[in-house]
């Protein structure tokens, strides 16, 4: 018994946290296969004990795979998925290359587990930074309704992939050192210039779009409507790059549908949502933190209040493992939600 699951980008910083899901989430595979571009094939990997040696990803990779766990770059996903699905596989997709196609789901199991049945074969998963902030909007939305979110955020250069934690610790060495250090990684890889993130903030996380907003904003707010089912909710995100290794932070201001709410009412919906731990003891110090969220599966809320002018309005800051709740146990839970409502 068992699924044959696959991991493509095995090697990457999603990718090693997917394995490591898979393994502590005691997910019933009885077979593994790890795939990754031909730079990184032939890399051997420890997974429960066992060593698997990293495989070049080619169409006859997926056959008999069950489950497909994507995470090596859009690319690779428009390449590969179809090819994947095609020979049985029921792919899962961490990168932005499916995820607006009306024809996948996108999905966070807290929020629209349902959606999952209306996959073709390609289930997405949401941007990191989109996931923390519905886990922690759903419970308002479905309790007391909701118009408008604004979004500031606090990210983790790891959503950036390894080689960006390796910038930062050599860059942050380099500086304390008193030497230079030519940055190549942030804000973007693939971007005209890079700049110094040790002891910076960079308001820029993916490239610009025409109107001013970057992909990353763009994916908060596009993501955000289609997960929740709400494309009339108003949304506007800016996302900011910080030198936190792992775990994203989000200052999210809302509005709710409902007049005469207060903060305890929100506090009390976020206490029992699924995936949410609720951090809320200003009077103690208690709020989430980004080192804290390391490591764990859940969505972190805290510093709830309502705003001083706006009767319906509250803020939030909403904490998160971005390569775990943000891609890798997403990804996962949807599999396990797969497997419960027996649809594998
Ligand atoms: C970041 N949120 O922190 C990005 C990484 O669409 O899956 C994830 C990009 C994506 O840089």
């Amino acid at each position: 018994s068992g699924y044959h699951v696959a991991v493509v980008g095995a090697t990457g910083a999603v990718g090693q946290q997917m394995i490591k899901t898979l393994v502590n989430r005691k997910f019933p595979y009885n077979k593994l296969t790890l795939l990754s571009s031909s730079r990184s094939a032939g890399k051997k990997i420890t997974v429960n004990g066992e060593e698997i040696t990293v495989q070049e990803a080619v169409p006859e990779s997926f056959e008999g795979v069950d489950i497909a766990l994507f995470s090596a770059g859009g690319s690779v996903s428009k390449k590969f998925a179809p090819e994947a699905v095609k020979r049985g596989a029921i792919v899962i997709d961490n990168t932005s290359a499916f995820r607006m196609d009306p024809e996948v789901p996108l999905v966070v199991p807290e929020v629209n587990e349902e959606d999952i049945q209306k996959h073709n074969g390609i289930i997405a998963n949401p941007n990191c930074s989109t996931i923390q902030m519905v886990v922690a909007l759903e419970p308002v939305r479905k309790n007391f309704g909701l118009k408008r979110v604004l979004v500031s955020t606090y990210q983790a250069v790891s959503g950036s992939g390894a080689a960006a934690i390796q910038e930062l610790n050599d860059e942050t060495k380099a500086l304390l050192e008193g030497q230079t250090y030519e940055p190549h990684v942030l804000p973007v890889k693939g971007d005209k210039k890079h700049y110094q993130i040790a002891f910076n903030a960079i308001p820029q996380i993916d490239v610009f779009t025409d109107n001013g907003f970057t992909f990353e904003e763009m994916k908060m707010i596009n993501e955000t409507k289609k997960i929740m089912h709400m494309p009339e909710l108003k949304v506007s995100a800016t996302c900011v790059r910080i030198p936190v290794a792992t775990g994203h932070s989000e200052s999210v201001y809302f509005e709710t549908e409902k007049d005469g709410i207060n903060a305890g009412q929100i506090r009390e919906v976020l206490a029992s949502a699924p995936g949410v731990v609720l951090e809320d003891r200003p009077e103690e110090q208690i709020y989430p933190m980004a080192v804290n969220a390391v490591g764990k599966y859940d969505t972190f809320v805290g510093r709830i209040r309502k705003d001083p002018d706006e009767d319906n309005g509250f803020h939030m800051w909403v904490v998160s493992d971005n390569l775990l709740k943000g891609a890798a146990s997403n990804s996962i839970q949807i599999a396990e939600s797969l497997i419960r409502m027996g649809l594998i």
